[in-house]
């Protein structure tokens, strides 16, 4: 089951938040910035163990302060106008949260409009992508809740266009 919730993603009791991260892995401003300010300086301290993650790819970590017990740190692309891979590389980050989300024993997950921020991924495209990846990896996996987060009303518009086409 896939469903659009508006808010902040730091405070969802989930088993595991996805992070909108870089190929660093060691923070940053917008999503990243708030869910390490929220589960504090362990969460850090994990990552530095990490050694970056490619685009298009994620990391799993503890949850440290969070409710959540794991973050997800996936690295999407940078918009380039579309002909650069960008879509593959985002479906790549949703897959493979899910595929961590898995073999840490997950059954719930929540996602922010990964690269739609700084990133500058269109949001509409971006949904289609999230959307399509999702409901892909879903057809064969039973019992989930996957949670899209829009921090903005505008976002949270477009990710239920996107559900519903
Ligand atoms: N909860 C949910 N969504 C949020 C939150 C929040 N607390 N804060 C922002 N968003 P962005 P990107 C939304 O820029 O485009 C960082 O510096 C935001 O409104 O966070 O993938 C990283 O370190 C937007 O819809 O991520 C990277 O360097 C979405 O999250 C770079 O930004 C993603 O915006 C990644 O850029």
């Amino acid at each position: 089951m896939i469903r659009v919730w508006q808010g902040d993603i730091t405070g969802l009791d989930v088993c595991a938040i996805v992070n909108a991260a870089n190929r660093s892995l060691l923070g940053g401003g917008g999503v990243d910035g708030a869910i390490h300010r929220a589960a504090g300086p362990g969460l850090l301290d994990e990552c530095r163990g990490l050694g970056g993650c490619e685009t298009g790819s994620a990391k799993i970590t503890g949850g440290h302060g969070l409710k959540a017990r794991h973050v997800i740190h996936a690295v999407g692309p940078v918009w380039q106008g579309g002909g650069q891979g960008e879509a593959e590389l985002l479906a790549g980050c949703y897959r493979t949260a899910m595929d961590l989300a898995d073999a840490a024993g997950c059954r719930s997950v929540a996602f922010p409009a990964i690269s739609t921020g700084v990133y500058g991924y269109p949001p509409e495209d971006a949904a289609r992508v999230a959307v399509a990846t999702l409901r892909d990896w879903l057809d064969g996996h039973e019992g989930w809740e996957v949670t899209l987060v829009a921090f903005d009303a505008r976002t949270a518009d477009v990710l239920q266009k996107a559900l519903e086409e």
